[in-house]
């Protein structure tokens, strides 16, 4: 039987990551940092099917203790502070995770095992500034702390200790995916959250930044299959995770209010611009709290390697996981008020 080892397993992908693994017949450790809450709270199906390991990415110690009492075959490491806009707030925490974070595990990981396979979580917004369609080869130009610690991780402890030690890392380059499990300060839950509200009659209208901003949406649960079939291959690469469709955070509203018969118009422009429904009554504003100092304009993948040589492809389109968000999000809260 495999052993695979989990960091981020409290987040949107771990448990995602856990129900494939455990699917496959891997005996599944994670790792998770003490909190308050347990950590099945996304995933309480998932409880006692995995073995729990305390641990943190900045203490060497204790990493050291689960890398040896998980022996991974295989680790995945999606432990992160994964918010762009926090990073901008907390950018030494964000690098001491996201950068030094990835060196301890990685360094402990290769010297337990020199024959261990090891999947990184990196990400689209390594590209920043770019122009889509991004794949492997475009140029890397991080615009935020977030971008720059993951990028600096991608480059130092990926591509460098493969070439430096021959060490099986690979990172997958995921553009946005989300699911009914995604954490609800992100956009899109953050806009079905408050969309289930509204139809509810529960809150009257959601302040939200940027709407002009484009991204490459997929389903969490289809992205975590790439993740594994890159520890499968013969050799360890790195790919471009995406649908290659790209949607404003201003269209993902529309699919979502339209999803609960509302039809928005759009009036004024900046910080003054609203989305009315077709009643007249303001349901959408803008709050300049949540514009980001610097942004990634617009963001599309192009997933042709993953498509040729993981025989990766997408199952879930863009509006049949906004329509899933937003139903889930309903049916929850309908349940919740009564
Ligand atoms: P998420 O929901 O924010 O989950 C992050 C996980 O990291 C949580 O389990 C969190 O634990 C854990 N974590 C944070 N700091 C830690 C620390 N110091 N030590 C140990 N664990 C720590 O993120 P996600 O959406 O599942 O994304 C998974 C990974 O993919 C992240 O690395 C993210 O940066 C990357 N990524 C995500 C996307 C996307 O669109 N979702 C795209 C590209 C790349 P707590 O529950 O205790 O906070
Ligand atoms: O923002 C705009 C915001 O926070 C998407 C992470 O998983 O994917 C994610 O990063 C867009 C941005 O995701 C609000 O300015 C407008 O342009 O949902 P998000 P993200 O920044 O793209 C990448 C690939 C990762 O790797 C990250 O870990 O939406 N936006 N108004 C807003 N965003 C938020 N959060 N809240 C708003 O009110």
């Amino acid at each position: 039987m495999k052993r695979a080892l989990i960091t981020g397993f409290t987040g949107q992908d771990g448990s995602y990551l856990a129900e494939l693994l455990l699917g496959k017949g891997y005996d599944v450790h994670v790792l998770v940092r003490r909190s308050s809450h347990s950590p099945f709270v996304r995933a309480p199906h998932l409880e006692g099917k995995v073995q729990v390991h305390h641990g943190n990415l900045r203490d060497y110690s204790a990493l050291r203790n689960v890398i040896l009492k998980s022996n991974p075959d295989e680790l995945y490491n999606l432990a992160a502070q994964s918010h762009v806009g926090i990073s901008f707030e907390c950018p030494d925490e964000t690098y001491e995770i996201n950068y030094a974070g990835v060196g301890r595990l990685v360094q402990l990981a290769m010297e337990h095992n020199p024959a261990v396979r090891i999947y990184q979580a990196s990400t689209s917004e390594m590209y920043g500034s770019t122009p889509p369609p991004q794949d492997e080869e475009s140029p890397m130009n991080p615009v935020s702390p977030y971008a720059d610690a993951k990028y600096k991780a991608h480059r130092d402890y990926v591509v460098g200790y493969r070439e430096k030690f021959g060490l099986f890392i690979c990172s997958g380059i995921l553009f946005n995916h989300e699911s009914p499990r995604r954490g609800e300060n992100f956009v899109t839950r953050k806009i079905t959250i408050s969309f289930a509200k509204i139809a509810l009659g529960l809150q009257e209208y959601v302040e939200l930044g940027n709407l002009d901003a484009k991204r490459d949406w997929g389903f969490a649960g289809d992205y975590v299959e790439a993740m594994w079939h890159m520890l499968q291959q013969k050799s360890p690469e790195d790919f471009v995770i995406a649908t290659g469709e790209t949607h404003s955070v201003r269209e993902f509203i529309e699919e979502v209010a339209r999803f609960h018969g509302i039809a928005i118009t759009w009036e004024g422009s900046g910080v003054a611009e609203v989305g009315k429904d077709q009643r007249g009554v303001v349901r959408v504003r803008v709050n300049s709290r949540f514009y980001r100092p610097n942004e990634v304009d617009a963001l599309r993948g192009d997933a042709s390697k993953a498509k040729k040589i993981l025989h990766w492809t997408p199952k879930v389109d863009y509006k049949t996981l906004a329509h899933l968000m937003a139903q889930t999000d309903y049916d929850a809260l309908k349940a919740a008020v009564g």
